[in-house]
């Protein structure tokens, strides 16, 4: 009898821990989803005010103030993933013929309850009231608002050459290593910080862009150029005395890339900045940011060859092989090889891959570009030399290389590696068909790290350590912390870093990312990324032992987030 009770007292037991395993794993899920979903839904770079809009007779009734809220709304929240004309981008198409057919309950339990398929649930998770979830169900009923379009006179008329050529320098005028310098995003500021990878100081605060994202360089390493949410590009100059703007332009309402011309004989010459809307990209002077062509991305998308009015340029990268740039479209899924020999006879060639291209680099001899398709779970590989996809590789949910990570595998040669928004897999591809043939372009292996919800990943041909981040993994002692993998012993797992509580903060999310090297490769920048109201920092570690080198600590250090080294991304080394 006794013994029958202990059989059922642990059938029970075992049901339950069971259970709450599946209930833990299933809310950490829906936890990373959300995660995911609100990165991609970051607010607009585009000011509300700025659009046409119409309230239209055959939505349902909505005052003009409410309109506006409305839009208020959408611009902050959902314009990331349904797109600005809510044609759908990573998230599903919101326009009326879909909206007013779906009628209001439907989209009110939408908006309120969100889906399995990453929708964040604004109405039960307090962000919205149920007044608030009503007048957006309304709202999705009307035609969306038009942002307007941005041609040359709109360019022209931002552009502003702050030191001409003339009055510029003809040599460097300060005593910095500039190739050691670090350009470090402060996010919710606006800005830049450039530090001196050297001495650890701050060298300038530069005022950029609205929400700055990606700092790039210029062939010689001269210039440093800047892009903000808000599309505007500054161009600073290195040689100053104390490095600062020379020229800057908004190259439309938002935008998230720019780069500038690599190839031989154009080093300098040129810069492009791609934009998310409108939806297009302008080459401009390389030493003045004057623009010069501008050229619109809209057409078809690559599988259902449907027209798409919004398909925003995401990475570009510089040709090494070709005067070309290599620019993504990302809602098309289309690469562009924009020939910059003749900018009035501008030659493209459209190479269709996959919806959904976002980030990618190169591959250790700078011949292949990868890029993440990342709503598409693809990988696809541009050979510049031939100027022609040669991959299309499937990986696992959401790829999220940054510019990715090159090392040699002991059994497979090169690889380049790529960690994941949806999952704790780090995808090894072989990128070496002349050594390694049967590995090329394959998933050669794939790591397990500490969880979903990482960005970035990086390496360093000096190094044989592997830095993996998770900044938005949901559980605090992944997102604060590093995983690093020694690329010779893969086989071993890897070792956490706790960043975060080296950096010694008071309360805020520390979130750890963006591993960036030193030119020397011999030791790794980190940021730890909280609100704009917290303390932020930057933590060094020595890439050898692995051990704390230095905290950067500074009340201008606001919210950090991508740091760029200048040598490492003029030679794209990573
Ligand atoms: Fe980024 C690169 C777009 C959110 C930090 N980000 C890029 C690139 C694109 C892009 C297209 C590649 C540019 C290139 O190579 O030319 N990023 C977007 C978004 O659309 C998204 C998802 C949402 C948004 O509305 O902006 C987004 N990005 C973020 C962030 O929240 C991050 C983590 C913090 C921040 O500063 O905003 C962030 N993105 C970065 C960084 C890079 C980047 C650090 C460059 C990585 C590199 O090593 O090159």
């Amino acid at each position: 009898m006794i013994s029958q009770t202990t059989k059922h007292l642990k059938l029970y037991l075992s049901i339950i821990l069971a259970m709450s395993v599946l209930v833990t794993q299933y809310a950490f899920a829906k936890a990373e989803q959300e995660a995911e979903t609100r990165y991609q839904g970051a607010a607009s770079g585009i000011d509300p005010s700025v659009t046409q809009d119409m309230i239209d007779s055959e939505g349902p009734p909505m005052t003009v103030d409410e309109y506006k809220a409305a839009k208020q709304v959408y611009f902050e929240r959902c314009a990331g993933c349904h797109g600005v004309l809510r044609k759908g981008a990573t998230g599903k198409p919101l326009t009326t013929d879909i909206t007013r057919a779906r009628g209001i309950i439907y989209l009110k339990t939408f908006i309120t309850y969100g889906s399995p398929a990453g929708m964040p649930n604004w109405g039960s998770s307090g962000e919205l009231n149920e007044a608030e979830v009503d007048m957006m169900a309304r709202y999705l009923q009307h035609e969306p608002p038009t942002p307007p379009e941005w041609g040359m006179n709109d360019m022209r008329g931002s552009w502003k050459l702050v030191v001409p050529t003339d009055k510029r320098p003809s040599k460097k005028m300060n005593k910095y290593n500039i190739e050691n310098l670090f350009s470090v995003t402060l996010r919710d500021t606006g800005q830049v910080a450039l530090i001196d990878g050297d001495s650890k100081e701050i060298i300038n605060i530069v005022k950029t862009g609205y929400a700055v994202h990606i700092s790039r360089m210029s062939a010689s390493g001269r210039y440093l150029l800047v892009v903000g949410r808000d599309a505007r590009v500054n161009l600073i100059d290195m040689w100053m005395e104390k490095p600062d703007t020379v020229a800057e332009i908004k190259i439309g309402l938002e935008a998230r890339s720019v780069e500038t011309s690599k190839y031989k004989g154009y080093e300098d010459k040129w810069a492009i900045g791609g934009s998310y809307w409108p939806p297009q990209y302008v080459i401009m002077n390389g030493d003045t940011l004057e623009p010069k062509t501008i050229v619109s991305t809209r057409g078809m998308t690559v599988d259902t060859k449907e027209y798409h009015p919004e398909p925003r340029v995401a990475a570009i990268v510089a040709s090494h092989e070709h005067p070309e740039f290599i620019v993504n479209v990302k809602e098309t899924g289309k690469i562009l090889l924009v020939n910059y020999t003749d900018l009035d006879n501008l030659s493209v060639t459209t190479i269709p891959a996959a919806r959904f291209l976002h980030d990618g680099g190169w591959d250790r001899t700078h011949r292949y570009f990868l890029t993440a398709a990342n709503q598409s779970d693809k990988v696809a590989v541009v050979d510049s030399r031939l100027r022609k996809l040669i991959a299309l590789i499937d990986v696992d949910k959401i790829p999220h290389p940054g510019r990715g990570a090159n090392f040699t595998h002991a059994k497979y040669g090169p690889v380049w590696a790529t960690s994941a928004l949806g999952n704790d897999k780090i995808t090894l591809i072989g990128t070496d068909p002349g050594g390694h043939p049967e590995q090329a372009w394959k998933v050669v292996e794939i790591l397990k790290g500490q969880g979903g919800g990482s960005l970035f990943i990086k390496t360093h041909p000096n190094s044989t350590n592997l830095y993996v981040d998770t900044p938005l993994n949901p559980a605090e002692k992944i997102s604060q912390s590093i995983a690093v993998f020694d690329t010779r012993n893969l086989d071993k797992g890897y070792k956490v870093l706790p960043i975060a509580e080296w950096a010694g903060l008071g309360k805020g999310a520390k979130r750890v990312v963006q591993p960036e090297y030193n030119k020397a490769g011999d030791e790794v920048w980190f940021s730890v990324w909280s609100g704009k109201e917290e303390e932020s920092a930057l933590v060094i570690i020595d890439d050898k032992t692995l051990k704390l080198k230095k905290v950067i600590k500074d009340s201008r250090l606001v919210t950090p987030t991508g740091k760029f080294n200048v040598y490492n991304t003029v030679h794209d080394v990573y």
